[in-house]
C-alpha cells in the first residue's frame, strides 16, 4: 500500500494523485492500459452492461483521491470493460459510474480527478454523459443531445496557474460526426453548467438561453476542460430529463428526473454502447 498525497493540499500535485489512482486501477483490474473512458451521469447508468464484458469492478472510493458519491441513483463503482469493436478489434474502456459534483463543496480538484485518472490510465478519448434540463420545448424528457459547446457558468476552472488551454473544438467534431453516424437523429446543443445544487429560476433559464445555452446542468464543463488539458478527445452526451424551469408550466422534481432517466435507459444505453464501439 502506497501513501496517497492529499488531493486537497495545495502543495500536492493533482497529477501525481491521478498517477497513483491509475496505478491502483491497473493493479486491481489487471489491465495495464485503458483506451477510452466514460463517465456515466444521471440516466446513463445502464450503459455499462451493453459495452462488453466486465473485466473487473472496483469500489471507486478505494481508488486514491476519490470520495464517496453524494447523489442517490449514482453507482459508486469503476469498471474495466472489454469492448469488442465492429471490426473485431478490442479496446478497454474505463467506466466511471459516478462523479463528484462541484456543489459537493469538495473542491474542483475532486471534480476532475476521474478525468485526470482516466488520462493517466492511457485513455485517449473520453465520453462525458449527464442528465440535464432542456431549453428547447421540442426536446421532451428522455431526448439524448450531443454537446456541441459549453458555457462554464461556475466562475471557476480546474486549471491552476498560468495554464492557457485552447478550447476550440473542445467537444470533438470528429467524435460528434461518429456519434451521428450511429444515430443521425441526435440533435446538438450548447450546455451551460451552473454551480447548483438548486435548479435555476425561470429568469436564470431565460438568461442562459439568451447567452446561447440549449441545456442546463451541474456537471461536465469543468471535466471537459480538464480532459482537453490532459490531451483527451472529448465527446459529450446529455440526456434531457426535464424541461428547464419556466420552459414548461410544471415545477421540477428530482423524482421526474430519475423517472425520465429510467424510461430512456434502454435507448440511450444502446446508443452509448454503439458509440463506444465506434470510437
Ligand atoms: I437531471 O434543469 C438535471 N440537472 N442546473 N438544471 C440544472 N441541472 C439539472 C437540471 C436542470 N436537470
Amino acid at each position: 500500500m502506497t501513501t496517497t498525497p492529499e488531493l486537497d493540499d495545495p502543495s500536492t500535485d493533482p497529477f501525481l494523485v491521478a498517477r497513483a489512482a491509475a496505478d491502483h486501477i491497473a493493479e486491481a483490474t489487471g489491465i495495464d492500459g485503458h483506451d477510452m473512458a466514460l463517465v456515466l451521469g444521471s440516466g446513463w447508468g445502464g450503459a455499462a452492461e451493453l459495452l462488453g464484458d466486465v473485466v473487473a469492478e472496483i469500489p471507486t472510493h478505494e481508488i486514491p483521491g476519490f470520495s464517496r458519491p453524494a447523489v442517490a441513483g449514482h453507482v459508486a463503482t469503476t469498471r474495466s470493460i472489454r469492448v469488442e469493436r465492429v471490426d473485431g478489434s478490442v479496446r478497454y474502456a474505463l467506466v466511471l459510474g459516478s462523479r463528484t459534483h462541484l456543489y459537493e463543496g469538495k473542491g474542483v480538484r475532486r471534480v476532475v480527478h476521474g478525468v485526470r485518472t482516466a488520462a493517466a490510465t492511457g485513455a485517449q478519448a473520453l465520453v462525458l454523459t449527464n442528465g440535464c434540463g432542456g431549453l428547447q420545448p421540442d426536446w421532451s424528457p428522455g431526448t439524448p443531445v450531443l454537446i456541441a459547446d459549453h458555457l462554464n457558468l461556475t466562475a471557476t476552472s480546474p486549471l491552476e496557474g498560468a495554464t492557457f488551454v485552447d478550447l476550440t473544438d473542445l467537444y470533438s467534431t470528429r467524435l460528434r460526426d461518429m456519434a451521428r453516424r450511429v444515430d443521425p437523429t441526435l440533435p446538438e446543443g450548447v450546455y451551460a453548467q451552473f454551480p447548483g445544487p438548486h435548479y435555476e429560476t425561470p429568469a436564470e433559464v431565460r438568461m442562459a438561453g439568451t447567452l446561447g445555452a440549449d441545456l442546463v446542468g451541474m456537471s461536465t464543463t469543468l471535466e471537459a476542460i480538464a480532459a482537453r488539458h490532459a490531451g483527451l478527445e472529448v465527446l459529450g452526451l446529455s440526456l434531457v430529463t426535464n424541461l428547464a424551469a419556466g420552459i414548461s408550466a410544471t415545477p421540477l422534481s428530482h423524482t421526474e428526473v430519475i423517472e425520465a432517466g429510467q424510461a430512456a435507459g434502454p435507448r440511450i444505453s444502446a446508443l452509448l454502447a454503439d458509440i463506444a464501439k465506434a470510437v
